[in-house]
């Protein structure tokens, strides 16, 4: 109440004075004094041609109370289903809805009694369908006059709930559907194939459309990630990293407007520096990405397999999954390979060998020095392998069926570490790290999905990548691997104990057994309790830092964890305000 008298007197000294002075403390929510009346609104609506729509949470057929009651038992039992079933799938093209369940908090729910009221919670209240760069700079201009909190939404898959606020307005840009090919794009820094690819595809999509045309591109394995927003501007891995770089290594444009209305393209000649913080310096904190435009490769034949070997013996096992991270390094440096697996209490499992332009010769010759160490320890061990005839079939032989595929949909609990190559390679580290697995592994449901990749710089498959702002911890990283407990969509409080067991114990614990490393920024869990500016962002956060500040000076643009995030907090009652004060 204090604050929100506070936010009040500010709102009205900002009516007289200078705008940057005095503007309020807090950005206003719905109840708020200052929150624009219903005629700022339909004006807005007006602006962007009635593309503003009113956020109803979709589990409004869950509930007989609130404001957006519209109980329905049948509609209401089928939705808890699909989002058991496919949880992002279910939820992904809606306006305003909110993915990660801890940050939706039950406000509006299919796993709560009926008579709950339906409420927005830390959904934003109204979203603009982004069509193109003016919707984009009039969302802009709306949340700076009117001191309402903004948000950038594709798909709403964030892990740290940053593509949602309380009390905001979205700029939703998930129906920006294009994809068009340039044969051979000309620029000083690279010649050859490349796909210009709108913000609102997803994944799957992009795929489907590359693969028809016989290329290749690195983009997320989830087939129902989106792929201009949070991903390529989080660093983004793949299964072709190794051979072709991360993905922020493919861009040659940004097509951008800024916090202050600037439409511009960014490209390692031409506005250098929003050009190297977008690769990689972090999603929604520098400007509103419209389209990217990125390499192409031509495709080919790859190489695919899984390998299962079960913990029938756990000291052997244990010992067995140490060798096999011991071999990682030999998998895939100097090599295109991309080797991805889960190793649980039950089991290492390789879901998917990745060898772009190879036969399944090169699988048996990878695992020549590897499997003798299974017989050895008398654990039988299944593998099979296939050539395909292009990515995309691979993928979906790993993945499930595009678009969306069926491996990741169902939201997870989950971190990610990198893992350096000093750490597999070195006895005593390497026997650290697996002590950390077992213990956690062998307690509720934890297991941990790792990718093998060669990132290095100056690797010998690839090509140079132009300046950008990957953390370089990546560089020297031979893996990153991702602690992951499913959602307990009916009990969410068993998924909060599970949260906080992974901040409180399991991440720390793979952080001291990986010491100067750094995580993936995009998979990370909300609670994370380390140094995150140093392992998200390292070396270039200063220089992000003052980035932003050049193309956000009224730091319209905020996320949990995003460069600058700290001139930021949350007031008592949801309210996004400025840290000094
Ligand atoms: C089920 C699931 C599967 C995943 N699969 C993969 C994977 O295969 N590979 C991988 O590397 N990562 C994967 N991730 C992590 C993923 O990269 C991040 O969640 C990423 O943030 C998703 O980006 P988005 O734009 O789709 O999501 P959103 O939640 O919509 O946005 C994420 C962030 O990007 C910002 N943003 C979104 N669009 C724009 C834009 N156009 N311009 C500027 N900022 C924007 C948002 O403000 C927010 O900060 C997965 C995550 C989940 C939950
Ligand atoms: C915006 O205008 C369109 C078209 O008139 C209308 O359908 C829509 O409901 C309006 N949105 C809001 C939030 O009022
Ligand atoms: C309730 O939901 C079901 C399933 O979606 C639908 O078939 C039915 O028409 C709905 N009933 C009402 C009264 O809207
Ligand atoms: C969820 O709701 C609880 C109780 O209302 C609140 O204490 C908590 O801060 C909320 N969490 C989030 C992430 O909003
Ligand atoms: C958003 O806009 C697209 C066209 O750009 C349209 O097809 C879609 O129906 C709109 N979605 C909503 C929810 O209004
Ligand atoms: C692509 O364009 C460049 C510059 O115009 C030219 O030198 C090159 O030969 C072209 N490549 C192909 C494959 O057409
Ligand atoms: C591993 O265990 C599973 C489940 O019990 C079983 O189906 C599979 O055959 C076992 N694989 C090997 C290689 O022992
Ligand atoms: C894959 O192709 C190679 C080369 O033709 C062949 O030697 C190998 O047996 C094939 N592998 C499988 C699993 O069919
Ligand atoms: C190997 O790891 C251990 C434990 O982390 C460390 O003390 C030791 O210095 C490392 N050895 C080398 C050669 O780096
Ligand atoms: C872990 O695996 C071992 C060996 O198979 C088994 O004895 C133990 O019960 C398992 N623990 C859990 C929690 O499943
Ligand atoms: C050779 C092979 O196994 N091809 C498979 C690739 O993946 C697709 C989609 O799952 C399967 O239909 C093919 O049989």
């Amino acid at each position: 109440m204090v604050a929100r008298l506070f936010a009040f007197l500010l709102a009205i000294g900002a009516v007289f004075g200078d705008q940057s002075r005095h503007a309020p403390v807090c950005k206003y929510i719905p109840g708020d004094a200052g929150w624009p009346s219903h005629k700022a609104w339909q004006g807005l609506n007006t602006t962007v041609a009635g593309r503003l729509i009113a956020t109803v949470p979709i589990a409004h057929v869950c509930h007989n109370s609130g404001e957006f009651s519209a109980y329905n038992e049948t509609a209401c039992a089928e939705l808890g289903q699909a989002i058991q079933v496919a949880g992002a799938k279910t939820l992904q093209p809606q306006p305003g809805e909110i993915m990660n369940p801890y940050f939706s908090n039950l406000t509006c729910s299919p796993f709560t009694p009926v008579d709950t009221p339906c409420e927005l919670g830390e959904r934003a209240v109204y979203s603009i369908n982004v069509s193109g760069p003016a919707d984009v700079q009039a969302g802009f201009k709306f949340a700076r006059k009117n001191n309402v909190r903004l948000v950038v939404k594709t798909t709403g898959l964030d892990y740290m709930g940053k593509s949602t606020g309380k009390g905001s307005l979205s700029l939703w840009m998930y129906n920006l559907k294009s994809v068009d090919f340039k044969d051979n794009y000309t620029s000083p820094s690279y010649s050859g194939p490349a796909v210009k690819i709108g913000a609102g595809i997803i994944a799957g999509e992009a795929y489907a459309a590359v693969n028809a045309k016989g290329y290749r591109i690195v983009a997320p394995e989830c087939g129902l990630c989106g792929f201009a927003g949070g991903y390529t501007q989080g660093v983004g891995h793949s299964q072709l990293t190794s051979a072709y770089g991360l993905a922020a290594d493919q861009v040659l444009e940004w097509e951008v407007v800024t916090p202050s209305g600037q439409y511009l393209i960014a490209t390692p000649e031409k506005n250098t520096d929003l050009y190297w913080a977008l690769a990689g310096g972090g999603p929604g904190t520098y400007g509103v990405v419209l389209s990217i435009t990125v390499k192409a490769y031509p495709d080919g034949p790859v190489a695919g397999g899984t390998l299962i070997f079960n913990n029938t013996d756990p000291d052997a096992y244990w010992d067995a999954v140490g060798i096999w991270y011991s071999k990682g390094p030999s998998f895939v440096q100097d090599s295109p390979n991309n080797v991805q697996f889960f190793v649980s209490n039950t089991s290492l499992w390789v879901f998917a060998f990745v060898m772009p332009d190879q036969d399944t010769s090169a699988i048996d010759k990878l695992l020549s020095t590897f499997l003798p160490e299974l017989d050895s320890r008398k654990l039988p061990y299944t593998l099979k392998t296939y050539n395909y005839t292009n990515y995309v079939e691979n993928l979906s032989n790993s993945y499930g069926a595009l678009p969306y595929g069926e491996l990741c949909p169902v939201y997870p609990v989950l971190g990610s570490r990198l893992i350096p190559k000093a750490v597999v390679l070195n006895e005593t580290a390497n026997k650290g790290l697996m002590d950390v697995y077992r213990k956690y592994t062998s307690d509720s449901g934890w297991f941990v999905g790792c990718s093998f990749i060669d990132t290095a710089e100056g690797g010998s498959v690839r090509a140079k990548h132009p300046p950008n702002a990957v953390n370089p911890l990546w560089r020297e990283s031979i893996a990153y691997c991702n602690p992951n407990n499913p959602w307990d969509w009916e009990h969410p409080e068993v998924s909060i104990a599970v949260k906080n067991q992974l901040s409180g114990e399991f991440f720390p614990a793979m952080e001291a057994a990986t010491p100067g490393s750094g995580v993936y920024l995009n998979e990370i869990d909300s609670l994370y309790t380390g140094d995150w500016k140093q392992t998200m962002y390292g070396v270039h956060y200063d220089r992000l830092l003052s980035i932003k500040h050049k193309y956000d000076p009224h730091s319209l643009m905020y996320g949990h964890f995003a460069v600058g995030a700290d001139e930021s907090v949350i007031d008592g009652e949801g309210r996004l305000c400025r840290a000094q004060y």
